[in-house]
């Protein structure tokens, strides 16, 4: 940690008064370098204080400390085009780009995104979130320069997790075959959120333990020059190991100049190599070594807890404690899994690069040789599913929803078309809060929805969720539960609970009128809002199959049906409904609530479900418009017998009866 008094837990510029007269990347470049470890420090102090107050990604963003001042130092950003793999880590490149002041803001509603985003800063010059999309970005913008006959920069930024991605090798594996100008630079520490994993990762380790030995190398001897200490080593060694095979590293063979490995947090080694670097031309593949949460000592010591925080006490590192809550969904998924495994030798768990976040930590210490962490491979992880479930194992993929739209295809081909005994537990289904557009689960049940032979389920409580899981389980073909970030109403799990008959759902509320057709997190405040109408309310469970004699009965004994769901409107299970009532000739009205046709931004999650009219307010509203659409002649609130109805206390009646 910089070595300033910290006892005021505020975001302190004054602090940092170097970082304080940085207000875009000219400024920096005014600096004389010999300043440029006091700018790391600030920015560094900083960067905790600025994390510690509003919680984010943290311990990668120390990391690149040096490494991001010595890219806007030495690139002429944002003519030069910078990229960022992630954008996890681009929090100290926000500080440097004219975001400082607005720091305090982050990942809060109408302040700054937690990613790079191309509308909020021309520094920004691709829009990031999922990993490993960097150099194809990068080289297509290589290209677009060539092609335009415009002369600059292409600098993409890996980490070692990202270039675990099959997309981060399909996108070297054709840079390496071109004449362009590319710069890929790998922030190697050795982390993904987790340690990370595969022959990629050992490759790298050996180039590490190679370290001298590959300084020797054309590219590196370019690169590297005006570095005394190393050119004195290589000088040593060069005869010493002339006429021996030189084995070439991985990022040679696909057309590289591979350069490296340097220390990346010496930021003047940093800015040489840079300099250097600029000069020569065609693939260039820098190889820095970092240390997650380099700088800050808890972060250092823990840096899979600090990867994404919670607020946190900057001088203890210790994070504040929350009202304690029920079980998170995740946890619900967690402790099933393990229970289950308990039980069946066959259940084998799959994570691409998601354990901590999929509840899978425990379960990967109880059952080492059934956990599979494949990397940031979505992919693989759903096909190396179906070829373990054709081998007579029970394969669960533990996966986000906004990832699984990586593995669509897989999906489709490798699983459903196969009819293959898969269970994925899909997390973070609908909005999830402060992570913004990038991670959120919207579309799950509307790509998921058109499958032949997948059933589909979203629990509406957390016992909801368990008997899901085990129905999905026991299921013998392909099935998903799809259940949203955090926790759910409060309900006690009973860990016995029987599976559910598959395509039922069921009425939680009887009224008149108006019948609400609530999916998964939806029935909470469906519930809420049917109070104020006396409406009824259907659980439904199962988007797919659907439960069409319950939907049958619905549309018989009510005027209106209105569908509920945290996902996407087009596509979604509201669809559903509606195309079952159309196959039934049904007139009866049905409307749609759930997510617009557009990203919805970073902000709390009750936020962003109120903007989206998710909330019981929302709901309640949206149904008396389309009553009112319907049935002008008639008022609702006077159709359920209210007569005075006072719409701001009935709102409150309906938030506080949830
Ligand atoms: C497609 C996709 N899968 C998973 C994630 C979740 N994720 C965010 S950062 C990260 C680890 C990245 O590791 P690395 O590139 O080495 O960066 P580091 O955090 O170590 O700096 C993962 C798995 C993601 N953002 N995108």
């Amino acid at each position: 940690m910089p070595d300033r008094p910290s006892s005021d837990p505020g975001i302190t510029l004054h602090r940092h008064p170097l970082l304080a007269s940085i207000n875009s990347p000219s400024d920096l470049r005014a600096l004389p370098e010999h300043l440029l470890p006091a700018v790391a420090n600030d920015l560094r102090g900083f960067l905790v204080d600025t994390v510690s107050q509003t919680g984010g990604h943290l311990a990668a963003g120390l990391g690149v400390v040096e490494l991001t001042i010595g890219l806007h130092y030495v690139f002429d950003t944002p003519e030069d085009r910078l990229i960022w793999d992630v954008g996890h880590q681009a929090y100290p490149h926000k500080i440097l780009t004219g975001r400082r002041d607005r720091m305090p803001s982050l990942r809060q509603k109408d302040g700054l995104s937690g990613f790079p985003k191309r509308c909020e800063s021309e520094y920004d010059c691709f829009g990031v979130g999922h990993s490993s999309t960097s150099i194809s970005a990068a080289l297509g913008m290589s290209l677009a320069a060539r092609q335009r006959g415009e002369r600059r920069n292409v600098i993409a930024v890996i980490g070692d997790g990202a270039l675990s991605a099959g997309m981060a090798f399909e996108a070297l594996n054709h840079a390496g075959s071109m004449d362009v100008d590319l710069i890929v630079i790998l922030n190697d520490n050795e982390m993904s959120i987790s340690p990370p994993v595969g022959a990629i990762t050992n490759h790298l380790a050996r180039l590490l333990s190679g370290k001298i030995y590959t300084t020797m190398r054309e590219g590196s001897k370019t690169a590297l020059r005006g570095m005394p200490q190393l050119r004195h080593l290589v000088g040593r060694w060069e005869e010493h190991m002339k006429g021996m095979l030189m084995p070439s590293t991985l990022f040679e063979e696909l057309g590289f100049n591979y350069i490296g490995p340097i220390d990346g947090h010496d930021v003047h080694a940093v800015v040489k190599t840079l300099h250097n670097i600029k000069e020569m031309r065609g693939q260039r593949f820098l190889h820095v070594v970092t240390q997650k949460g380099h700088g800050y000592e808890p972060a250092e010591g823990q840096p899979v807890t600090f990867h994404g925080v919670t607020p946190f006490d900057r001088r203890t590192g210790e994070f504040r404690k929350a009202a304690s809550k029920g079980p998170t969904y995740t946890q619900i998924f967690g402790s099933w899994l393990c229970d289950t495994a308990e039980r069946d030798p066959r259940l084998v768990g799959i994570t691409p690069a998601m354990c901590e976040g999929s509840g899978l930590t425990v379960f990967s210490k109880r059952f080492p040789d059934r956990y599979f962490d494949v990397g940031i491979a979505e992919q693989h992880a759903v096909t190396l599913a179906a070829g373990m479930a054709c081998e007579g194992l029970k394969p669960v993929v533990a996966i986000y929803s906004s990832f699984l739209q990586r593995a669509y295809d897989q999906l489709i081909h490798d699983v459903c078309l196969q009819d293959l005994d898969v269970t994925f537990a899909v997390d973070r289904g609908g909005l999830v809060g402060a992570d913004g557009a990038t991670h959120a689960g919207s579309f799950d049940l509307s790509y998921s929805r058109p499958l032949p032979k997948l059933i589909i389920m979203a629990p509406a409580d957390e016992n909801e969720c368990r008997q899901m899981l085990r129905t999905a389980y026991e299921y013998p073909g392909p099935a998903m539960v799809r259940y949203p970030r955090g926790g759910g109403p409060g309900v006690a799990i009973d860990p016995e609970a029987p599976a559910l008959p598959i395509g039922q759902g069921e009425v939680v509320r009887r009224g008149r009128h108006v019948a609400l057709l609530a999916f998964g997190s939806m029935v909470t405040p469906a519930l809420s809002a049917a109070e104020n109408l006396d409406a009824t309310v259907a659980n439904m469970r199962f988007v797919k199959p659907l439960d069409g004699p319950l939907i049958r009965e619905l549309a018989r004994d009510h005027d209106v049906l209105v569908t509920v769901e945290e996902n996407s409107v087009a596509g979604g299970a509201g669809s559903a409904v509606a195309e079952w009532l159309s196959t039934q000739g049904s007139n009866v009205p049905c409307v749609h609530l759930g997510l617009p046709d557009r990203y919805i931004d970073h902000a709390e999650h009750g936020q962003q479900l109120a903007a989206c009219g998710l909330d019981a307010p929302g709901i309640l509203a949206s149904v008396r418009d389309a009553y009112a659409l319907h049935y002008p002649a008639r008022d609702l609130y006077d159709a359920a017998g209210i007569k005075s109805f006072d719409l701001g206390q009935g709102l409150q009646q309906g938030i506080g009866s949830a």
